[in-house]
């Protein structure tokens, strides 16, 4: 029988493998469906260290990690938490893309019809709990503990300008069928996993959790999500500066911002490589670039404020 792969972004973070995960399980419940017979949650790539701290924390195994090799002509794919082509597993036929679900900017083009379903929510899981409510499907414990945990990842704890209504709702939903009565206790464990840099050398950090964009120039954003960015942009900006350069290289990008937001002091400061870089920051958010550093204030959203600024800067 034919696969249907539910597959996020590359360098998946935490929304975008659960909420792959809860569209399977969903499936599970609806097996009569157009393509939910086999449903098969996958990965890109390895998990980040705060999806690898949930995972152990719940005794979830982690999905499958494949490549287009792995998927046949009469396989179908569905895409979740992302639909550009360029933050798409390298290598999927767009024609076996049968359905997007997601929160992002849509950037696409196929030849034919297929189903779409976005709302402009915190999380691709948020979406995918709406999705669940509307077929009378209740999740199970776990993965509702992990939907609950993606939602509070992507808003960072609902403080993100991408909160809404809807992630707090459905979030205390969750929390209740999840069993976890302390929201904020679990919200600091997620933060503090997040953070965790210690592991991670520096051109991990600068590949932690990229995007690359189309805006006339060829862009990467890559975002850290961290409680210790004064120990970051002290102890580590040389390396990180080097790193930058050879990431650049590798990936043939024209522009290259690393975001180290603090999540707790609600605070966005933009390492800059060079003058390129510098000019179009210093035009997206005002300020000077000092010492490679740009301090962009409270923005803590990629999607919603700083990619859309810098995109404008270089329109
Ligand atoms: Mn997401």
């Amino acid at each position: 029988m034919p696969t249907t792969y539910i597959i996020g972004h590359q360098k998946p973070d935490t929304d975008a493998v659960v909420a792959a995960m809860a569209l399977a399980e969903l499936h599970e419940n609806t097996p009569t469906q157009p393509d939910h017979a086999n449903s098969v949650p996958v990965i890109a790539d390895p998990l980040n260290p705060e999806t690898t701290f949930l995972f152990e924390k719940f005794g979830v195994t982690a999905p499958r990690q494949i490549t287009a090799a792995d998927i046949t002509a009469e396989d179908k794919v569905i895409l979740v938490d992302h639909n550009e082509e360029s933050q798409r597993m390298t290598g999927i036929n767009p024609d076996q893309i049968v359905n997007i679900v997601d929160h992002h900017k849509a950037n696409i083009n196929f030849n034919a019809p297929i189903c779409l379903v976005f709302r402009p929510w915190g999380s691709t899981s948020t979406i995918m709990y709406h999705m669940m409510k509307t077929k009378n499907v209740t999740p199970s414990k776990t993965i509702a503990a992990l939907m609950l945990a993606a939602i509070l990842s992507d808003t960072v704890g609902f403080k993100s300008a991408t909160t809404t209504p809807k992630d707090k709702e459905y979030g205390e939903e969750l929390a209740k069928i999840a069993e976890i009565s302390d929201v904020e206790a679990f919200t600091l464990e997620i933060f503090k996993a997040k953070s965790d840099v210690s592991a991670l050398s520096d051109e991990e950090i600068v590949k932690n959790d990229f995007k690359v964009f189309e805006f006339g120039k060829k862009t990467m954003i890559d975002q850290l999500e961290t409680v210790e960015q004064d120990m970051i942009l002290t102890e580590k900006k040389a390396s990180l500066l080097a790193a930058m350069q050879s990431v650049k290289a590798e990936l043939g990008v024209e522009l290259l911002f690393v975001a180290i937001t603090d999540i707790l002091k609600v605070n966005t400061k933009l390492l800059i490589l060079g003058n390129a870089e510098a000019q179009v920051a210093q035009d997206a958010f005002g300020g000077t670039v000092t010492d490679n550093i740009l301090d962009i204030g409270p923005k803590m959203s990629r999607k919603k404020e700083i990619a859309p600024a810098i995109e404008k800067a270089l329109a």
